[in-house]
């Protein structure tokens, strides 16, 4: 089975002007970046950064989990990027990882483990006015830690928290009310609402922390973080199951969406990686969901089949994705995978990429082993977790270049297109048209850095 694309040594050869280019050396080895991409590591010295974004005036803000929210201004052209001028915006210490705003900039979001916070923003001053409401409470688990954030982009006043389980396999979360492992829908213009009086999107995700809208037809999907240590029948079948799963919600302008409070499967069922490890898998396919059970588990796998939603795409166990952001055309998907530890050999420690078609669905088929492909990851994973980067969030700038966190290492990269230019195509159309510091020579000298790789 074909589980992880190998990469050889990333040449790099630094072309562009020394002064026009931030030179910061990371303290591992130089990554590997597929052909046809450029990165370039531009900020370092963050406290354990998450989740991240853009404002209006095209400032990138950032939570330091553990600190806050930071703001930078952004300069520069291509991957040649500088943060600058780095700001406190809000100093709570409990912000751990979600972040959005609002369609007019004015409104900013961000979530603790049990609460998500509403701050009037203003980005001419890099500031909110006074403390941070609480609007959403009740989400404190004893395991997992974040509360992805999402605006609908398509329907007003849908704000989308993603809350996870309680422990590894949390049985709790067989009942709806418990309000653990779900996607819940709630009107961000409300205040002292309890997690579990939003609308469930959809529920059996054990920790969904990627959420994203497609901007081309409006389609929600999640990415989940599946379970540890699993056995069946008795026999440890940890290593290569179960998947971790792309799951597929419906529109949410869709006033009879089929996906609409469905069950994925958690805590009963899980997604399949490599059938061969499993006892008694019968004719289980990749990405089809089986049970974990002592006794009766060919009996549960039809249950699993039959009464739950399964996967739209698996990844290899243990990757750990954990941000998913669509390109504008909803024509790429991009995921970071912030890496295993449940395995011998690591794996995930990457920013890959998911193609998806017209009809707004990925082009592989859900019993794809091979739906992610690799853009920047650590040239040496045995070296992992200890010395690697590991990819956090993602956010686009109004220039089409995507940035992505490592919360491990404190570190910010930009990815763009060898060359320079934005990943996004319809961004980097509407972002480079004039504005206060374009630089058409800047863009034309800048050839940057070029970094070559071969897919094995
Ligand atoms: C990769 O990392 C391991 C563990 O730190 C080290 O022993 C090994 O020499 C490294 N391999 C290369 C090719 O640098
Ligand atoms: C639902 C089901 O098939 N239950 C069976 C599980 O296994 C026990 C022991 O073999 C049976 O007694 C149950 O009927």
């Amino acid at each position: 089975m074909l589980n992880q694309i190998l990469f050889t040594i990333a040449v790099l050869q630094a072309r562009a002007l020394a002064q026009s280019c931030p030179t910061l050396s990371a303290s591992y080895p130089a990554p590997s970046v597929a052909s046809g991409y450029e990165a370039r590591l531009i900020a370092q010295g963050l406290e354990r950064p998450r989740g991240l974004l853009f404002d209006d005036k095209g400032n990138l803000l950032v939570v330091e989990r553990g600190r806050g929210i930071s703001a930078f201004n952004v300069n520069g052209d291509g991957s040649c990027v500088t943060l600058e001028n780095k700001k406190a915006v809000v100093q709570d210490e409990e912000l751990n990882h979600g972040i959005e705003l609002s369609d007019d900039g004015k409104t900013l979001y961000a979530s603790s483990i049990d609460s998500v916070f509403k701050y009037e923003y203003d980005s001419g001053g890099l500031s909110v006015n006074g403390q941070g409401e609480a609007i959403i409470n009740g989400m404190r688990t004893d395991g997992t830690v974040t509360r992805t954030l999402l605006l609908s982009r398509k329907s007003k006043n849908k704000l989308l928290v993603s809350r996870g389980s309680d422990e590894n396999i949390d049985l709790s979360a067989v009942d709806i009310n418990g309000g653990e492992s779900q996607i819940r829908i709630f009107d961000p213009t409300q205040g002292g609402q309890e997690y579990t009086a939003g609308q469930t999107l959809g529920w059996g995700l054990r920790n969904a922390v990627g959420v994203a809208e497609n901007p081309s037809d409006g389609g929600v999907w999640s990415a989940e973080n599946n379970a540890d240590n699993i056995e069946r029948d008795g026999i440890e079948i940890h290593e290569n199951n179960p998947a971790e799963e792309l799951n597929y919600h419906g529109r949410l302008d869709d006033d009879n969406n089929p996906h609409m409070d469905k069950n994925y499967g958690y805590p009963l069922c899980y997604g399949a990686w490599d059938t061969e490890e499993i006892p008694s898998a019968g004719d289980l396919q990749v990405g089809q969901q089986f049970a974990i059970a002592e006794e009766n588990a060919t009996n549960s796998d039809s249950f699993c089949h039959d009464d739950r939603e399964a996967p739209r795409l698996v990844f290899q166990p243990h990757t750990s994705p954990l941000d998913i952001k669509f390109d504008s055309k909803g024509e790429n998907l991009y995921v970071t995978l912030h890496g295993s530890w449940n395995r011998e050999d690591p794996v995930g420690y990457s920013v890959s990429v998911i193609k998806f078609g017209a009809d707004g669905q990925p082009t592989e088929p859900s019993t794809s082993t091979t739906a992610l492909s690799p853009i920047i990851a650590n040239s040496n994973t045995t070296a992992c977790p200890g010395e690697c980067f590991r990819p956090a969030g993602l956010a686009w700038d109004p220039k089409g270049r995507l940035y992505f966190t490592s919360d491990s290492t404190g570190e910010i990269y930009v990815l763009v297109k060898s060359g320079g230019e934005g990943l996004d195509d319809e961004r980097a159309a509407t972002g480079a048209a004039p504005t206060t510091n374009f630089n058409t020579f800047g863009m034309l000298i800048t050839a940057a850095a070029c970094i070559f790789a071969y897919f094995l």
